[in-house]
């Protein structure tokens, strides 16, 4: 994604793709192959369904901080999800206008966790006494960009770090990678024939070597049959802790989205297709196991 540098949100949303595409090495593969294959020309050619960030659910933080930012560049909050087994909350935002990627924002019941889990995460979260979003000049694009990488919190212990991640791997990765870009998403219907069906791009992703979450199946298809995602599993990262010892992470992932025609738009030529004509918005049962592509799980397993 790419956008011109004219407007706050245009530069938070390039300073997050160009830190992204920095650390996870399956972006630039991805892009690559496509180019190579003359699937796009160029990167731009590439749209962006959407992107996702994770938070904790504590005093200051969570949904309710981290959505002020992107309301102040006209996202709407829209649907409210619920994954009950991973203890936490979601909801979607869509954009102010055609081109720019929704935003996926989940957040983590902490209150729901062990009492043990729970004083991991307070000791860290609560010297944070008022949202930090508040005190930000969101009208300044590159202060809002560098608050999304700015760690929010002090490093955790390696051995805390491996509590959370024995109860709730989405705490320990929180915890963590903060407020770094969880994924962007390719949208597959964009792109060329023989690319432009899951089953055809996940091929290719095969053949180019990039391991796929194969949790619920590769291709995770919504109730309706209108949103079928598949997703790429985070590579292992060396993190740091704060005792000094470094262990193997779990960082950031790729997901590729197909979002068909609504049985209402059906008759429209091709030509005649928009964004507006397609299944928006999310489906738990999908997102539930798209939230694995960061697990130890789908990491370790094969
Ligand atoms: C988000 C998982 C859900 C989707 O598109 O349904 C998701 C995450 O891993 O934080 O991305
Ligand atoms: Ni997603």
């Amino acid at each position: 994604m790419h956008f011109e540098e004219n407007n706050p949100l245009d530069i938070v949303l390039n300073d997050l793709f160009e830190h992204y595409r920095k650390n996870v090495a399956d972006v630039d593969k991805i892009t690559n192959a496509l180019l190579e294959m003359g699937v796009v020309s160029v990167q731009d050619d590439i749209v962006n369904d959407h992107i996702a960030f994770r938070t904790l659910g504590v005093p200051n933080l969570g949904i309710a901080s981290f959505e002020k930012i992107f309301q102040a560049y006209g996202y709407v909050k829209r649907d409210y999800y619920y994954f009950e087994g991973k203890k936490l909350d979601a909801y979607w935002f869509s954009p102010p206008a055609e081109g720019y990627p929704r935003i996926f924002v989940s957040e983590l019941r902490v209150k729901e966790l062990s009492k043990e889990a729970q004083d991991i995460i307070y000791k860290y979260t609560s010297p944070i006494t008022s949202d930090p979003v508040d005190s930000l000049n969101l009208k300044n694009g590159e202060e809002a960009a560098a608050f999304l990488q700015k760690p929010l919190w002090a490093l955790p212990t390696s051995e805390e770090y491996e509590i959370l991640l024995k109860e709730s791997e989405y705490a320990a990765w929180v915890i963590y990678n903060r407020y770094y870009l969880n994924h962007y998403t390719i949208s597959i219907y964009e792109l060329k024939d023989g690319y432009n069906t899951l089953e055809e791009f996940n091929d290719f992703l095969v053949s180019i070597g990039v391991k796929l979450n194969n949790s619920g199946g590769v291709i995770k298809t919504s109730d309706d049959k209108l949103l079928r995602q598949s997703s790429t599993v985070s590579a292992l990262y060396d993190a740091k802790f704060s005792d000094g010892k470094t262990i193997e992470i779990a960082g950031s992932y790729v997901e590729f989205a197909e979002r068909s025609v609504l049985p209402e738009f059906k008759n429209l030529s091709k030509g005649e297709i928009t964004s507006k004509h397609r299944r928006d918005g999310f489906e738990t049962n999908n997102a539930d196991k798209i939230f694995e592509s960061t697990y130890t799980t789908q990491i370790k397993g094969s």
